[in-house]
């Protein structure tokens, strides 16, 4: 039987097909989507903060507006992947605890600071351009409540990226000061922005299985050539230069070339000594804390309305 259960997955991921909850799956697949999309819901939730920071000093009502609304949206695509998540066996309760605890992950990106109101549009042009990237593939990962959850995000995020694109036009269009405030924020972003998409195919442990299991769809590298080429001619429109003097079009290849990003930088965010990660973490598990009274509250509800169901 459990050969038989075992050759139905194979076949539905080599059809392309997808896996749904209630399937069989090996073991190794579902810690590894937990893994995924539990790193993915907290890269959200926690990525709410940079930006967030700056919503009480927004420079017009417009800017207010339009920050409070992305803000909001990315709490929404943090509670997507968790439902996503849930349907893998793992409580919510015990996701938040993994993240506040530091046992799951976050994206690493999100542990650099907003110093100026130019991180808010280098936010969406580059941070939500390289979550498009990564996550417009993943629309068609081979797990359903995963997959499904990505169609929404990547609608919300193309807006996004549009939203910190027209931002910045507006600065470069303005005074000296606020064109060297642009250019200053990309300067901090680019390198980090690479880095998102993860350690070269190379030192990647997870890239091969997940290739094979279909739940990545392009290699790490893959993705950060697709992100450099589809932004270059961005920046050129804006006016900006992106700090790397080895990037170059190199016309044997299609592609542009481009300068390494700093790995052990990345290995040290990663584990837990970037600029931003202790406060990052202490931030939301506050707010968890703050919240127990409406956890309280709203279990108490429910088990009055069961008894008066119950009358
Ligand atoms: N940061 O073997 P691989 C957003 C870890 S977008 C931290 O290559 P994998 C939108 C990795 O977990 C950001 N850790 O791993 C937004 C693994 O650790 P482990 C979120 C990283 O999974 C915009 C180890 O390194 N997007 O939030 C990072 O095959 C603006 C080895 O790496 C997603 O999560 C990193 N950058 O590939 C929100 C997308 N990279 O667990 C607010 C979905 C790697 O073995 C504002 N995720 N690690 O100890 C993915 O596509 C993949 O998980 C990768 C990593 C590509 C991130």
């Amino acid at each position: 039987l459990a050969d038989g259960l075992a050759a139905d997955f194979e076949a539905t991921v080599a059809r392309g097909d997808r896996i749904e909850p209630r399937d069989w799956m090996p073991e190794k697949y579902r810690a590894t989507l937990v893994r995924q999309v539990a790193q993915h819901a907290h890269s959200e939730i926690i990525g709410m903060q940079p930006e967030g920071n700056w919503i009480t000093r927004a420079p017009s009502l417009r800017r207010k507006a339009i920050l409070l609304a992305k803000v909001q949206d990315e709490a929404g695509h943090g509670l997507y992947l968790y439902s996503a998540c849930e349907t893998l066996g793992v409580s919510r309760q015990e996701l938040t605890e993994k993240l506040v605890s530091g046992k799951q992950k976050y994206s690493s990106i999100f542990n650099y600071p907003t110093l100026s109101y130019a991180d808010v549009g280098t936010i969406g042009w580059l941070v939500d351009g390289a979550a498009i990237c990564n996550q417009v593939p993943l629309c068609r990962t081979s797990y359903g409540p995963y997959g499904r959850a990505m169609i929404r995000v990547c609608k919300e995020e193309s807006f996004h990226q549009r939203q910190g694109y027209e931002l910045l036009s507006t600065m470069m269009r303005g005074t000296d000061e606020q064109r060297a405030m642009v250019q200053e924020s990309v300067d901090r972003f680019w390198w980090p922005a690479l880095m998102m998409f993860g350690p070269p195919d190379a030192d990647s442990p997870n890239t091969a299985q997940s290739m094979a299991w279909g739940i990545k769809r392009d290699t790490n590298d893959e993705l950060r050539q697709k992100f450099v080429d589809m932004t270059v001619p961005q920046a050129a429109a804006l006016g900006v230069t992106l700090p790397d003097p080895e990037l170059r079009w190199d016309e044997e290849r299609g592609h542009h070339d481009f300068g390494s990003p700093d790995w052990d930088e990345f290995m040290t965010v990663v584990k837990g000594g970037g600029p931003c990660n202790a406060q990052r973490i202490a931030h939301r598990r506050a707010a968890h804390e703050d919240g127990e009274w409406v956890r309280d509250a709203a279990l108490a509800f429910a088990a009055r309305s069961r008894e008066q169901v119950r009358a």
